[in-house]
């Protein structure tokens, strides 16, 4: 590779000089200089000074067999070598996209079963919303056109994503947003339950809000309600039990369509294909991206449910939208054989039976404790830690961020790549997670923690 011709040095400075990163506080970062990734296998991940990392975040939430696959490069190097490109516009398609819809179809709830291909979750999710609209107007319904989302809800990065999504800071730098979506409270019970409500009536009253939306805005003018299954960005936020089902049941009440976006939680996270299995859930439209591929390729994938698809086929027309690279065939024979790995190696029924149990059992019982602590919460393997001051009253520190900043830093340097969001720490580990990758993880985070609370204790 060429770049061991340069030296860490010269590649950071490199990367100050010429790479605008995603999500990046540039002069603080070319200050610092960047952590260089040079090579991965397995659950680890290497430094350019050689250090390995267990990586708790699977990438970025994506790489759910790991590193260091070599099936995956050949089905790669096959594909490129027989058809590297053909667009699926103009009636063409290439046979990968093609047998991968079918799969899809296979795994996905039974009343899904149809794919629109982009190369990224915000794309799919522009798709989603394209199509939603459309839906309705195909339906002789043009003016039920709002959509309801959820305050710190992620739904992507381009205009169409920011606009669903409900981060301020985001929302802030778009300076005018996609008309007509609204944003209602998160379940969020850790920090927005009253005191002495139950989780369960928690869950219906962030229910509620969606129903106060759509009662606000006239149930014929909403086209459809948008929400992860377990907010992923905005910090692993489990809702109560209660929340998913009466959500559903609101949106069947009123005719708006629901729209799950599981770009983080599908192929496998939950213990489950997708999350929408394991809340019992019967979403419109469920976007993907992500562990398609196990971020080997580019790919995403918008999973259309029999009502959407059936208007757009018998009443559609032509449907005016599409990527040059909806269904790119080395994506899509990428995709194929992620899959089939994940099934050869039984890790959906893994992480469902073995290693999300022992997971939330680990976070429980040698995490909770710590006095930085204030909640632990996952599910199948997905999993937060809020950082707090003081663990009765959930006060934080001051500045706000800045503590889960200083046990993740100190993770990195014990050999443990986490994410911090606001003050939770977040892990999203490959599953390829045994018991022992667990302990180990459990091992570096709590004396990321015991490190964390020496610092914090000077302050
Ligand atoms: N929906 C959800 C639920 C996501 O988590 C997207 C859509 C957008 O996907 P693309 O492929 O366009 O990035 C995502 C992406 C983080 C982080 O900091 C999370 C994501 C992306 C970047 C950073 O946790 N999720």
């Amino acid at each position: 590779m060429t770049y061991q011709n340069y030296s860490l040095k010269q590649l950071q400075q490199i990367d100050a000089a010429h790479h605008l990163h995603p999500f990046t506080d540039h002069k603080e970062m070319r200050g610092a200089g960047s952590r260089i990734i040079t090579h991965a296998n397995g659950p680890f991940i290497y430094d350019s000074e050689g250090a390995e990392i267990l990586d708790g975040m699977a990438g970025l939430w994506c790489v759910n067999i790991g590193y260091g696959r070599d099936e995956l490069a050949e089905a790669a190097y096959a594909q490129m070598k027989e058809l590297p490109y053909y667009n699926s516009f103009f009636k063409c398609s290439t046979p990968t996209p093609v047998l991968l819809s079918k799969k899809l179809a296979e795994i996905a709830p039974k009343h899904v079963n149809q794919v629109f291909y982009g190369s990224s979750g915000s794309e799919a999710n522009d798709t989603a919303l394209r199509l939603v609209r459309h839906y309705w107007v195909l339906e002789g319904k043009p003016e039920k056109n709002r959509i309801i989302s959820r305050k710190m809800a992620y739904h992507g990065s381009t205009v169409a994503g920011t606009s669903l999504g409900g981060m301020d800071g985001m929302h802030k730098q778009l300076n005018g947003a996609v008309p007509n979506i609204v944003h209602v409270m998160m379940p969020y019970a850790y920090e927005l339950a009253l005191p002495g409500e139950s989780d369960h009536d928690f869950g219906l009253r962030a229910a509620g809000a969606v129903e106060e939306a759509i009662l606000e805005a006239g149930a014929d003018k909403v086209a459809a309600f948008i929400g992860e299954p377990i907010m992923g960005a905005g910090g692993v936020k489990i809702p109560p039990a209660s929340y998913w089902p009466e959500v559903q049941r609101i949106c069947r009440k009123y005719d708006v369509l629901l729209m799950l976006d599981e770009v983080i939680t599908g192929y496998g996270r939950t213990g489950e294909w997708f999350a929408a299995q394991t809340l019992g859930i019967e979403p419109d439209t469920i976007t993907t991206a992500k562990a398609l591929t196990s971020g080997y390729q580019p790919l995403s994938a918008l999973l259309v449910g029999d009502r959407i698809a059936s208007t757009l086929v018998e009443k559609g027309g032509e449907f005016n939208h599409g990527y040059t690279y909806s269904g790119h065939p080395v994506a899509c024979a990428v995709a194929l054989k992620n899959l089939e790995i994940i099934e050869r190696e039984g890790l959906v029924d893994r992480v469902r039976n073995d290693t999300g149990p022992y997971f939330a059992k680990a976070l429980q019982e040698r995490i909770a404790g710590h006095d930085l602590v204030g909640e632990v919460r996952s599910i199948g393997l997905m999993g937060a830690i809020e950082i707090v001051k003081d663990k009765a009253t959930k006060e934080r520190f001051l500045p706000a961020g800045s503590a889960a900043v200083t046990v993740r830093d100190h993770a990195i340097t014990n050999g443990m790549m986490l994410r911090a969001t606001g003050d939770t720490m977040i892990l999203s580990p490959p599953l390829i997670w045994t018991r022992d990758t667990i302990d180990m993880a459990c091992d570096r985070i709590s004396k990321a923690l015991d490190l964390a609370q020496a610092d914090l204790r000077k302050r």
